[in-house]
């Protein structure tokens, strides 16, 4: 252990152990019998923690019926006591966030440090946010009413924040929704719908149906789904568009990415490196706006990536409730494998932290030099802590390289010139562009890509709007008095 003890893990298995460590669905306001369950285990250790059910399309029939029953009042609701309930729970979420930061630690690998500082004032501030628009809602949206039922699909690498990100504003616009939390990480989305309960969200309204991608398009297929919501892998969201396409169904896609994050020659270089870190090993580099592919400018490669190294060698890697360390446990042994294959199929020149590695579900952080631009790890998303470096001369040449990609999520640029970096930054195909910064992220900020990282926004009044649709019959105008 780096850490002077590691977080203790007592009141996630407590809560655990309160459930048999078996768990059915969560439909219409309770948990339903187990049913055809699959383990879920924590991956920095291997250890099984919970056997969860493996939804069927009869569970996501059930599901999808129960929030149709819920939607006519929930969407009645007068926007100030959806409000109510949303912020119930932005203060539930903080009440309990040591529990569900550990959980999340557990079923997913990241390090305690990063769920319990990031992820979850994210999520608390998502459902503050919210909370206001909801408030909000009829003074800036008249005329507008809520889709219906919303079917929601997320993945594991930020599973109590995509959740949040998806059903805070479906709820806010007086939807209902059925959510498919990723297999390898359902727990804290089980927590959450128990916690629901206790802020007053009336049953039906949020139903969390668990299972793997099978039972995920099932929920996307079903016909009493208006919208769909996904997070995950590009080829994934392609079936999803296409077996959406021709339903009618309103679609949100946030899928993947393999950003540029590009250093000119005047950048502040430690900022520049501890950004760096920050983009490509943040959560094990499981991110989707991961800044993994680096450009530097070729004057200053040999100091930057030196500098770099040093760094990589200082990391921590461990036991990820260990309250020092940097990097956790892979999500899971197939993903690890993935990651391995990728980095032992590159021609590159392969750097890797000199950094203790424990036994498991680890990878160590990892640059990769040496590569032409049309390589395989050049274009394709690693989602791991692997890091592709390539140089470039000038500020043209930086910008056809970042643009050389199928994706388009975010964009980093490090440049003391402002000058410079605000000509860049637009020039840059991405949702979003940080200028001498990286994942800076607010629940007001609209958060999506272009091209092959998906379409629509999620965040922001933008956001909201993925949830509303023209009222069908024009609002009476009241008369006004002469
Ligand atoms: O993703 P999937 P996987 C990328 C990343 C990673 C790769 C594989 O490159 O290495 O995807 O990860 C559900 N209809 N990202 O296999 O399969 C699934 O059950 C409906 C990037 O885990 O996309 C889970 O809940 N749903 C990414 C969710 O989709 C389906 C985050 C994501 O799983 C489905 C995750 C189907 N046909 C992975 N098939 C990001 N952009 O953040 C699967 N699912």
């Amino acid at each position: 252990s780096y850490g002077p003890a590691p977080e203790s893990n007592a009141e996630a298995m407590a809560w655990l152990e309160q459930h048999g460590r078996r768990f059915g669905h969560w439909i219409d306001g309770r948990f339903t019998a187990p049913e055809a369950v699959f383990e879920t285990r924590n991956p920095a250790t291997g250890a099984v923690l919970a056997e969860v059910s493996q939804g069927s399309s009869e569970t996501v029939d059930q599901a999808v019926a129960a929030a149709a029953r819920a939607f006519p009042k929930w969407s009645r609701t007068p926007g100030h006591e959806r409000a109510k309930v949303l912020y119930a729970l932005a203060r539930l979420v903080q009440k309990h966030a040591r529990l569900l930061a550990v959980l999340e630690t557990m079923d997913n690998g990241k390090p305690i440090r990063e769920s319990r500082d990031i992820d979850l004032p994210l999520v608390a501030r998502h459902f503050y946010y919210h909370a206001g628009l909801a408030q909000l809602m009829a003074a800036e949206q008249p005329g507008m009413q809520p889709l219906g039922v919303c079917g929601q699909v997320i993945p594991w690498n930020f599973p109590l924040l995509m959740l949040a990100w998806k059903i805070a504003p479906a709820l806010a616009a007086g939807n209902t929704v059925v959510l498919k939390p990723a297999e390898y990480t359902p727990l804290t989305a089980l927590l959450f719908a128990e916690l629901s309960r206790e802020a007053g969200l009336p049953k039906g309204v949020l139903n969390i149906v668990t299972g793997d991608g099978e039972t995920g398009a099932a929920l996307v297929a079903h016909p009493g789904v208006a919208k769909v919501a996904f997070t995950g892998s590009t080829e994934v969201g392609k079936r999803i568009r296409q077996a959406t396409a021709g339903q009618g169904k309103a679609l949100t896609l946030e899928l993947g990415g393999k950003s540029p994050y590009i250093v000119f020659d005047d950048a502040d270089l430690d900022s520049a490196v501890e950004g760096l870190v920050d983009a490509i090993w943040f959560n094990q580099g499981q991110v989707c706006c991961a800044g993994s592919r680096l450009l530097v400018q070729e004057g200053i490669a040999e100091r930057f990536h030196a500098k770099l190294k040093r760094r990589m060698d200082g990391l921590r890697i461990g036991d990820p409730l260990d309250k020092a360390i940097d990097i956790g446990a892979i999500v899971d042994p197939i993903q690890l494998r993935t990651i391995s294959a990728m980095v032992d199929a590159s021609e590159g020149e392969v750097y890797r932290a000199a950094t203790p590695l424990p036994q498991g579900c680890f990878y160590p952080p990892t640059l990769i030099t040496g590569l032409s631009p049309a390589a395989p790890l050049m274009q394709e998303e690693i989602f791991g802590p692997v890091l592709v470096s390539m140089t470039f001369r000038t500020p043209a040449e930086a910008v056809e390289l970042a643009n050389n990609t199928r994706f388009g999520l975010a964009a980093s640029v490090w440049s003391e010139n402002i000058n410079l970096a605000l000509d860049i930054a637009p020039k840059l195909r991405a949702g979003v562009v940080w200028v001498n910064g990286t994942n800076m992220f607010d629940a007001a900020a609209g958060f999506g890509g272009v091209r092959e990282s998906g379409y629509g926004r999620e965040g922001g009044w933008e956001g909201l709007a993925a949830y509303l649709k023209p009222a069908a019959k024009p609002r009476p105008l009241k008369a006004i008095p002469a």
